[in-house]
């Protein structure tokens, strides 16, 4: 072979290669991309603004907060960009911490300090001897390095620069994420591949992926970590693995984010050697308190214990005839004088409850309001069955005033067609922390509640199941990002609008032109209401299929627990459908403040989106469109695939404003979503056709198969099981 020859394939097959590994790079960045800017007009009065970087301070953090503006700059702006320790030259980005600026740095902040907490930060146009510069600082590196990434997304979303004066700050303290992740490597719920945590290679071998995965975090803002899933293994707790928690932790400090572990209640005995967990034994006490001061030798931000305890068939103090206070009180004093603190989940049902599964949690922890320590939180789902694609907000909210409650949101979409289907959840999201618990009286809502300012409570949080696993782009689906984006932006302020969030980060990951923010972002923002009108319409919930929970199950009913039966939750009859939760009913409603009680009992009154939550009503009952419940059931059904079908058409004129990889993985996946609306369109409609008796109504597209054929489907290796 000749040597041009031989040139000319290397070029060929480097040409077949690149593209994807260029895009599979793009995916890989997430939202920090700093893509060169397309708007030269914007781009040289960035430069004309920006010259070199003058770190104050070399922290980690600060040091990771320098490196990040280098690498931002560099690609937004396409130029190498220098430090330099002076003021002498104009336009310098002085990022420090307030105890590393000068009197003449100081003499330019007004009362910004006084206004943000430990974690805020301010971006300020500055002066000095007559010189402009910017200056990025904070009470702490951290805030610092906060704000850098905020100057960032400034620059990543084409904003002005001049005469700036930003102060931010996070409203809620605890911004974490839990990782469903089991030693093994699997991930229950996990629909991005594999654990990233190689605990194989942990604590020698740091994986790059652990560092950016900090970065992504830090640069929305998320400052905690829980490790491993709540359906525990003790194994953690043991020193090979604390040793790679701890290597774990001490990559990601330098970005803010501590390390908390779930904490399996029987641990004492499975890796103690004790014959007992019960929380009032002496013998468990120490073990726990020996156990905290362990891991802090290692760790010493460690930031405290998740337990899921006497649920589904996990530990807890109720194996012991004890409660759910004195098991959270327990590992509390364990970790009390360490500054842990005790994320304790609601999260719990009995098949030996007769009652309601949605009132039992309520009916459980309710009675305990006030009793537990001061370093316990109390975690608890957005609504009161679990993750549904719509649930009214769970009436713990509402009903718990002495006690510090934390928001746990469902990031991977365990019931939203896992990473095969486009789900914009901020807006899920904002919907619950919006909602009106009216608990002090109208305007009392969710968010009033979980930022602490309602009664008062200092220690605050907002927990999201982790949608994270080692596929290249993070997530599974390059959409599924923007929750994990989304989650950290509402985590810090959960007051932000989730449109303004869908446009940061469209902008940021794909591009700013207008012609495609707008469409992709009105896509984005209708796209929770389609899944909830293909999947659950008008309140129906929990009709998935066994076990995975991939796809419709309507009929399911020989689980060993009723409340894991889909037709416990529809309750379908030649009647009607629905769940009466009314006061004729199971009395649900009840839960909630009588203000609310009275809305949600009342067909008339009760919102139309919930009403299969709340009541069982016939098939001919009038909805307030006119149409019967059951030609309104299928409409809606249908509106969910015309919604997707829709989402399809936005998504195909947006070829010219993005890579060829992303633009026909997402073109891939809406074909599967589309399938798939139309899969459980048919399968409850069919279904639920054999209670109503009735034809489907103008506009419904006819069945693609039998019922028979639907009931038939199995998958046995779904992912995430
Ligand atoms: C971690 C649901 C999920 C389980 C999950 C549980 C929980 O039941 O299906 O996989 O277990 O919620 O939140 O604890």
């Amino acid at each position: 072979m000749n040597q041009s020859f031989f040139l000319y394939i290397i070029l060929q097959l480097y040409l077949l290669i690149a593209p994807c590994n260029i895009s599979a790079q793009e995916d890989y960045k997430l939202w920090l991309q700093y893509k060169k800017i397309q708007d030269n007009k914007i781009a040289s009065n960035y430069q004309s603004k920006i010259y070199r970087i003058y770190p104050l301070g070399n922290s980690e953090t600060i040091q990771a907060a320098t490196k990040e503006l280098q690498q931002g700059i560099s690609g937004l702006l396409d130029r190498k960009i220098a430090l330099q320790q002076s003021t002498n030259t104009e336009n310098m980005l002085i990022l420090g911490n307030k105890s590393s600026l000068n009197e003449a740095i100081l003499k330019n902040i007004k009362n910004e300090f006084d206004i943000i907490n430990e974690e805020g930060y301010i971006i300020k146009s500055i002066q000095l001897k007559n010189k402009k510069h910017l200056l990025i600082t904070g009470k702490t590196d951290i805030g610092v390095l906060y704000g850098v990434f905020n100057f960032l997304k400034l620059l990543q979303t084409n904003q002005s620069i001049e005469n700036l004066a930003i102060t931010d700050a996070p409203k809620i303290n605890v911004r974490i994420l839990n990782h469903w992740d089991n030693l093994n490597g699997t991930i229950e719920r996990g629909y991005a591949g594999s654990s990233l945590w190689n605990w194989h290679k942990l604590p020698e071998f740091i994986d790059q992926r652990y560092i950016d995965y900090a970065r992504a975090n830090a640069s929305i803002g998320i400052n905690g970590t829980v490790l491993n899933n709540v359906n525990a293994s003790a194994l953690i707790l043991t020193p090979q693995y604390l040793e790679k928690v701890e290597a774990l932790a001490n990559t990601f400090r330098p970005y803010g984010i501590k390390v908390y572990l779930t904490a399996r209640f029987s641990a004492p005995i499975e890796i103690g050697g004790l014959k007992t967990a019960d929380p009032y034994d002496t013998e468990v006490i120490n073990w726990w308190e020996e156990k905290a001061k362990e891991i802090y030798l290692r760790i010493p931000d460690f930031g405290g214990f998740l337990v899921k305890a006497n649920s589904e068939g996990q530990p807890g103090p109720q194996n012991y005839g004890r409660n759910h206070v004195d098991g959270a009180n327990m590992l509390a004093d364990a970790v009390a004088p360490f500054g842990g603190i005790v994320m304790w989940r609601a999260f719990v049902y009995s098949e030996h409850d007769v009652n309601d599964r949605a009132k039992q949690a309520y009916s459980e922890f309710v009675p305990y309001d006030g009793q537990f320590k001061k370093n316990v939180i109390l975690q608890v789902k957005n609504g009161a069955i679990d993750f549904q694609p719509r649930e009214p907000f769970h009436p713990m909210f509402g009903a718990m005033p002495k006690t510090p409650l934390m928001m746990e949101f469902q990031i991977t979409q365990e019931y939203l067609g896992f990473s095969s289907h486009l789900v914009y959840l901020p807006k899920l999201f904002q919907e619950t922390l919006e909602s009106d618990t009216y608990q002090k009286g109208k305007g009392t809502t969710v968010v009033k509640i979980i930022d602490g300012s309602l009664n008062n409570h200092k220690i605050t949080g907002i927990a999201g199941v982790a949608n994270i696993g080692n596929d290249i782009n993070w997530t599974g689906h390059p959409f599924a990002q923007a929750n994990w984006y989304g989650f950290g932006r509402q985590a810090w302020n959960p007051y932000l609008d989730s449109e303004t969030i869908a446009e940061d980060w469209l902008r940021m990951t794909f591009s700013n032109e207008e012609n495609f923010i707008k469409p992709v972002k009105e896509m984005m923002l209708e796209s929770r209401e389609a899944i909830v009108n293909y999947m659950t319409p008008l309140g129906l919930h929990h009709i998935m299929d066994t076990g995975h929970h991939y796809g419709p199950g309507p009929w399911v009913s020989t689980l060993s627990r009723p409340e894991w039966n889909p037709v416990y939750y529809h309750k379908a009859d030649t009647k009607g459908i629905g769940f009466d939760r009314s006061k004729t009913g199971s009395n649900a409603t009840a839960q909630y403040a009588a203000e609310l009680a009275k809305i949600f009992d009342n067909t008339a009154s009760c919102p139309e989106k919930d009403l299969l939550w709340f009541h069982h009503l016939s098939w001919d009952y009038k909805l307030k469109n006119g149409e019967t419940l059951w030609n309104g059931l299928a409409l809606k059904y249908q509106e969910g695939v015309n919604q997707v079908e829709k989402m399809q058409t936005t998504w195909d004129q947006m070829k010219n404003y993005l890579d060829e990889t992303r633009f026909k993985e997402v073109q891939m996946l809406l074909n599967i979503q589309r399938k798939e609306a139309k899969w459980w369109r048919d399968a409850c409609l069919l279904y639920f056709q054999q209670f109503s008796g009735k034809e489907l109504p103008k506009g419904v597209e006819k069945p693609t198969q039998t019922l028979n054929y639907f009931q038939s489907l199995k998958f046995p290796f779904a992912p995430g099981n």
